[in-house]
């Protein structure tokens, strides 16, 4: 007899929420994949460790980052950009495991992208307290292409709002298994996490892990 009430039961039902045009969350998508991709996550880390990056404005991120891909998006005093090279290493990024692209690209399928081919995927972990202020993701050069976001652990309150900073924004919670894929109008839209708020996750302890998928060439 196992323990674990949930993972002999059938995958959980994808449940779809519009955002707004062109945003929309797909509850559940990747839940039954969890273990996976959590062990994905664990052996990029090995290679290229999390670390606190530094904005061009001298601040050190509370969130901790690290990347696979054939680029990874980092940042220094010198300002944010997408690297081949993990500057910790001094060594390109591990590639994107299979099975992390393959769920990005059917993500952004049922999100209404036929032509998502990720080749970045940068890796966030939100300790208890870490945040993202409100920005806008525009260091990638064609915004035609979506991003695609999948949560694990910690749940956080998102925020999203408009085109301009100013714009009143709409507070929506991602827990694990939640993806959201972003084109189209909301690929440009101010988005912030509030801090993460004390709790346990018995597949991530203390954290929230986010990855976000992203087509930069
Ligand atoms: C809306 N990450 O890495 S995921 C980021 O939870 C980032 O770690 C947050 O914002 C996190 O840039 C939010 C949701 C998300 C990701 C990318 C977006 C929302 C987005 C791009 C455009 C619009
Ligand atoms: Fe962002």
């Amino acid at each position: 007899m196992t323990f674990d009430l949930f993972e002999h039961l059938e995958p959980p039902e994808v449940v779809r929420e519009e955002l707004a045009p062109g945003a929309v969350v797909l509850r559940h998508f990747v839940l039954q994949h969890t273990k996976a991709i959590l062990a994905q996550v664990a052996s990029v880390v090995e290679y290229s460790p999390f670390r606190h990056m530094t904005t061009p404005g001298g601040y050190d991120m509370s969130v901790a980052m690290t990347n696979c891909g054939d680029y990874g998006w980092v940042t220094d005093r010198q300002g944010y950009r997408y690297s081949r090279k993990d500057p910790l290493t001094g060594k390109p990024w591990p590639p994107i495991a299979p099975l992390l692209s393959q769920l990005a690209i059917e993500a952004a399928e049922q999100g209404g992208f036929s032509n998502f081919q990720p080749n970045v995927c940068l890796i966030n972990r939100h300790a208890i307290g870490a945040k993202m202020s409100l920005h806008q993701d525009k260091d990638e050069k064609n915004v035609n292409y979506p991003i695609v976001s999948m949560s694990f652990g910690l749940p956080a309150v998102f925020q999203f709002g408009g085109l301009f900073r100013s714009d009143s924004v709409q507070k929506c919670v991602l827990t694990q298994g939640d993806v959201v894929v972003w084109g189209g109008v909301s690929r440009l839209a101010y988005h912030g996490i509030l801090p993460v708020k004390a709790g346990y996750h018995s597949d991530t302890q203390d954290c929230r892990i986010n990855l976000t998928f992203r087509q930069v060439d």
